[in-house]
């Protein structure tokens, strides 16, 4: 059946406090006009970045809410993945790909494993090599820094110069994605700028679009810019303006939050800055690399 307004598949963790995966996944998405039907990974009563947080794992129930939604034969404009509570998960998100398979539905996959050089609490390094043989089934990827470089077996670095960066974006993607984008890469001199670069198969072409670096560590943004992300893609954005959409709605959650006295482990103010997402983007910043 056609879906009058776009329809997506998520499997992301339900986090009570922090504003990270659905509860930003779905208000973004939803105030783009795309229709969010949430399928929980996991439920917690925060993210793991707060000490001493309860996690129930759902893993041995995915599997009779998905039998429910092949029954009711729901057709998906996209699906997309973020934070998986188990390594088992995996296959699971594999067989809902290929459950809902039909020609021009996207496949997005957050491989969310941990950020600024380490991992998460609470997740085995078997997810690593599991979420390597997810991206395979992906269009789009949305790794940070220290999520490719476990992809891709190297060592993580913050001083690492675009021409690696181009050569990991180029070696995922022959991994199978046609879409590979590589978020919080810091820029030299360090601390000035950060950006996100990417590659596209089918155009062969590498874009970066850069935005001043404020020194705060917000959980939850790669959730809300790979959320922004889809839902400028599933609108019929081309992909730089889709990036440049993105990276601006994030530096504006930055800014809105970054000038208050605030528990940064609660991210960004989310709620001030969802009607942007209505906006266009009046300047795009977006670079072609060479
Ligand atoms: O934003 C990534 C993320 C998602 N889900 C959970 C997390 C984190 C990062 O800390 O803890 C539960």
């Amino acid at each position: 059946m056609h879906n009058p307004v776009k329809k997506l598949a998520a499997i992301h963790d339900l986090s009570g406090i922090g504003r990270v995966s659905l509860t930003s996944v779905i208000p973004i998405l939803s105030s783009m006009g795309i229709q969010v039907c949430p399928l929980p990974t996991a439920v917690l009563s925060s993210h793991t970045q707060y000490p001493d947080f309860y996690k129930v794992d759902l893993t041995e129930h995915l599997h009779p809410f998905i039998k429910h939604w092949k029954n009711l034969k729901l057709k998906f404009d996209a699906i997309y993945s973020g934070y998986l509570a188990s390594a088992a998960q995996v296959e699971i998100v594999e067989y809902i790909i290929d459950s809902f398979y039909n020609k021009g539905m996207m496949v997005v996959v957050d491989p969310v494993m941990g950020d600024n050089g380490s991992t998460y609490a609470s997740l085995g390094m078997d997810l690593v090599s599991e979420m390597q043989r997810l991206i395979k089934k992906a269009d789009v990827i949305t790794p940070n820094l220290t999520e490719a470089a476990l992809l891709l077996g190297e060592k993580y670095s913050e001083a690492i110069d675009q021409e690696t960066i181009k050569e990991w974006l180029l070696r995922l993607s022959e991994k199978g994605p046609s879409t590979v984008v590589i978020t919080s890469v810091p820029e030299l001199p360090k601390n000035k700028n950060t950006s996100v670069i990417a590659y596209e198969k089918m155009t062969k072409r590498f874009w970066k679009v850069s935005c001043h670096y404020l020194p705060a560590n917000y959980p939850g943004t790669g959730d809300s810019f790979t959320s922004a992300l889809t839902g400028s893609l599933l609108q019929g954005d081309s992909l730089p303006i889709a990036l440049d959409r993105a990276v601006q709605f994030i530096s504006y959650g930055v800014r809105a939050t970054f000038g208050h006295n605030y528990d940064t482990r609660e991210g960004i103010m989310l709620e001030r800055i969802l009607k942007n997402l209505d906006n266009p983007v009046n300047m795009g910043t977006y670079e072609l690399l060479d």
